[in-house]
């Protein structure tokens, strides 16, 4: 069968994404650059506000979160917010100039219980005018389904590193278990956010490994979160950092990685995720030049700090970026084209 959109590749090999991570700084950056304006508005970044609809006690053991159960980050659990609240939040997020409205929950994955509350919440903010996104752990095909009827735009669902890397990040559940909902979300049309984390220790060939990992989806995410690490203390991955500084990721290597996502997956949106509360605004202005097109506002993530507004919207003046002002049709039909289980049988 054709590719659906032939300009995003999907036959990329590990030697060639390494070779990008390799060229010369300035050089991948103009590449990127180039690659990034052939696709879309240059000085426009989309505007995404999160949510912890439910948050701690969750009884995965990622080592970088601070809502696992396994961790001692002071983290407290709470049960699932009600639909009215998450409602009231949307809205002000919408009158904040927000565009997509992302939403997270602490779990393995949602139980049949909690989705009609979930479906709920996503024929709500829609009839907002916003866009929706939710990630709440690993989906059945039927869940999937549920979501897609409901009318999701997006599901977040990363695969967070190199398949080697991952077992020292995770425990319990393997990459495969991540690739098994990505199908999923895809086959019942949802839009695919995939993205993961630099800094947790890995090395080059890991990064290699990551980006390689998405760009080799038979279609690529329309949306490509890439987080830094926010040590938090009492993670597994945040003592580690707190120990050893020298892990922390490099600017320099982080922009690398943002350009490479560029250059692999050139329609997808990259989005510049956790990790901008401590980046400088010229490391964010290289991200922004390297590719990156989306944020999230507001002064908090799920739990960690995050760039508060008024300091973006002084960072976005200095550096003449706006927000995205609508959505890529093409972007909305590659997300829903084929992605029937019927056309991958
Ligand atoms: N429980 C769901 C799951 O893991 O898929 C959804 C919520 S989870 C917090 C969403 C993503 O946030 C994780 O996959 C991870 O990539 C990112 N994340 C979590 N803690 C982080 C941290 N301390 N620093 C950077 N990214 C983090
Ligand atoms: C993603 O890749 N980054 C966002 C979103 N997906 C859900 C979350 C980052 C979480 C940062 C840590 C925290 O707030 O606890
Ligand atoms: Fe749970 Fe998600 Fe945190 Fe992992 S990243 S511990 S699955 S909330």
């Amino acid at each position: 069968m054709e590719p659906i959109r032939p300009e995003a590749r999907s036959d990329w090999s590990r030697e060639e994404i390494a070779a990008l991570f390799d060229l010369p700084f300035t050089e991948l950056v103009f590449r990127a650059a180039e690659v990034h304006r052939a696709h879309h508005a240059a000085d426009e970044v989309q505007l995404a506000t999160l949510l912890s609809i439910k948050t701690g006690g969750c009884p995965e053991d990622c080592g970088y979160c601070s809502q696992s159960v396994h961790a001692d980050s002071g983290v407290e659990a709470t049960k699932m917010m009600d639909v009215r609240e998450v409602l009231q939040s949307a809205a002000r997020a919408r009158d904040g100039g927000s565009q997509r409205f992302c939403m997270g929950a602490a779990w393995r994955n949602p139980k049949d219980r909690d989705m009609p509350a979930i479906v709920e919440i996503v024929k709500g903010v829609r009839q907002m005018g916003m866009e929706t996104c939710m990630t709440l752990g690993m989906l059945s095909p039927k869940q999937a389904d549920m979501l897609a009827e409901a009318g999701l735009d997006y599901y977040n669902h990363n695969i967070d590193t190199s398949p080697e890397y991952y077992e020292r990040a995770v425990t319990t559940r393997t990459m495969d278990d991540r690739l098994e909902t990505l199908d999923n979300v895809r086959f019942a049309g949802i839009n695919v956010c995939s993205g993961g984390i630099v800094g947790m220790g890995e090395t080059g060939a890991d990064r290699v490994g990551f980006i390689h990992t998405l760009a080799t989806l038979e279609q690529h995410p329309e949306s490509v979160p890439v987080n830094a690490l926010v040590p938090v203390k009492g993670t597994v991955l945040g003592d580690m950092l707190a120990d050893t500084p020298m892990a922390k990721i490099d600017d320099i290597e982080f922009v690398r990685t943002v350009a490479v996502a560029r250059i692999t997956m050139p329609l997808s949106m990259v989005r510049l995720s956790a990790g901008r509360e401590s980046m400088s605004e010229a490391t964010q202005a290289l991200c922004f030049l390297a590719g990156a097109n989306s944020i999230f506002t507001g002064d908090k993530l799920l739990t960690a700090p995050n760039a508060g507004d008024d300091e973006d919207a002084v960072m976005f003046d200095k550096l003449g970026l706006k927000p995205l002002s609508g959505e890529d049709p093409l972007r909305q039909a590659q997300g829903r084209a084929g992605a029937t289980r019927e056309a991958a049988e």
